[in-house]
């Protein structure tokens, strides 16, 4: 049995992206519709550019399902680029002047050429379709278990959004969430982002955000304290710091952690044997600092992580750069772009994250098929529910 992996392939302009899953088992219900969901939700958000008006990203399965129920082999999605010209060299021009804060000079240097448009069109967040693709996938598998993955963008700039979403709130969030023209459940939050936007539009500028995912449902023992590899906040970490613009990561309190006491960061530990029904399996904790995560394992609190995205770096103002042909300085080049993507980051993290419990849940519970996993799983809670007795 392979372990869940997924690699992507595909360039911005090329004629299309490709996801391949490795080991998911057999027997998940795949909800198409959800994943088409999940790619529209990514195209969307105030500050998008004109890509977004060209594309349907809709998911093609080419292998691994048969009448929309997983085989337990690899999965390859498709995602066709509609705006597919990586080869027109007229509608599709080499780009000299790099961009800071983007790829293309430490990619140019990398791969010995000039043109950045070599670097640019893989390093491009278009890839992150194909991520989310992937990652929707992953949240059929833990839907499954009860395991539900919430999304959002939680502040930009001077702005941060006020709300808590919790279990219980779910529905409502994501409605108020879906509601946002930036995916921020906050609406006072959420006017202030999009006037931040609107203002970067005009200035010619970009900005960048925060985004926050909140996993559900979630049982303690997942990941591993035993080896540094499988500390599951250091997977959740390295996987939403790959997202193309992310240069922040934080659990639960994140860098806060550092300008408290011990007994102001660490959560009490509190048994209530009426809520061993739920994730936790009774073991309460009134806060929830430690973002669901303790010694690299899950302890059965929400899942709690946060991601900053820089400002998107092609300016239409410019930056200043150099011409890789002659040294020279100049403005950095001008490409079609975004002024900010922040909401569909938040898309993708939702589902980067997704991958990443999954991949744990399968490391832990895995099996063949869905039914073996539902065995193992079941026969965990069910020891960890005695303990003690
Ligand atoms: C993107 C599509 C791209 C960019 C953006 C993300 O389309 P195009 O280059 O054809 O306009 O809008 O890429 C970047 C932010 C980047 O850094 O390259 C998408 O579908 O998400």
């Amino acid at each position: 049995m392979a372990q869940l992996t997924y690699r992507t392939a595909g360039e911005s302009h090329g004629p299309a992206l490709i996801a391949l899953i490795e080991g998911m088992p057999s027997g998940v219900a795949i909800d198409h519709a959800f994943i088409d969901s999940e790619l529209h939700r990514r195209q969307g958000g105030y500050g998008r550019g004109a890509r977004q008006r060209i594309e349907e990203d809709r998911a093609i399965f080419l292998s691994g399902i048969r009448q929309q129920v997983t085989l337990g082999s690899p999965i390859a999605i498709e995602i066709a680029n509609a705006d597919s010209r990586i080869d027109d060299v007229e509608r599709t021009p080499p780009v000299f002047r790099p961009r800071p804060g983007h790829a293309d000079l430490a990619g140019s240097i990398k791969w010995l050429t000039t043109d950045c448009r070599a670097t640019l069109e893989r390093a491009s967040a278009r890839e992150t379709a194909a991520r989310t693709a992937a990652g929707a996938v992953a949240q059929c598998l833990l839907r499954t278990f009860g395991i539900e993955c919430f999304g959002f963008v939680c502040g930009s700039l001077a702005t941060t959004s006020a709300v808590e979403p919790s279990a219980a709130t779910l529905q409502k969030m994501r409605t108020a969430r879906d509601a946002s023209e930036v995916y921020c459940p906050d609406a006072a939050a959420s006017a202030s982002i999009v006037a931040a936007i609107h203002q970067a539009k005009v200035d010619k500028d970009t900005v960048g955000g925060m985004c926050e995912v909140h996993v559900f449902g979630v049982v303690p023992g997942l990941g591993s304290c035993a080896s540094s590899d499988l500390r599951l906040d250091a997977r959740l970490a390295g996987a939403v710091m790959s997202i193309q613009a992310f240069k922040g990561v934080e659990i639960g309190l994140g860098n806060e952690v550092a300008r408290r006491t011990g007994s102001q960061v660490h959560d009490p530990i509190l048994f209530d044997p009426s809520r061993r029904g739920e994730s936790h399996l009774g073991f309460v904790r009134p806060s929830n600092n430690a973002g669901g995560l303790e010694g690299g394992m899950t302890n059965g609190m929400p899942i709690i992580v946060r991601g900053a995205m820089k400002p998107i770096s092609t300016l239409l103002r410019g930056m200043p750069s150099v011409d890789l042909r002659t040294h020279e300085s100049t403005q950095s080049q001008y490409e079609r772009s975004d002024i900010s993507a922040i909401a569909a980051a938040s898309v993708v993290m939702e589902n980067v994250v997704a991958f990443e419990i999954a991949r744990a849940m399968c490391e832990k519970f895995g099996g063949d098929s869905l039914g073996e996993m539902r065995t193992n799983y079941d026969s965990f809670v069910a020891a960890a529910r005695r303990m003690g007795e």
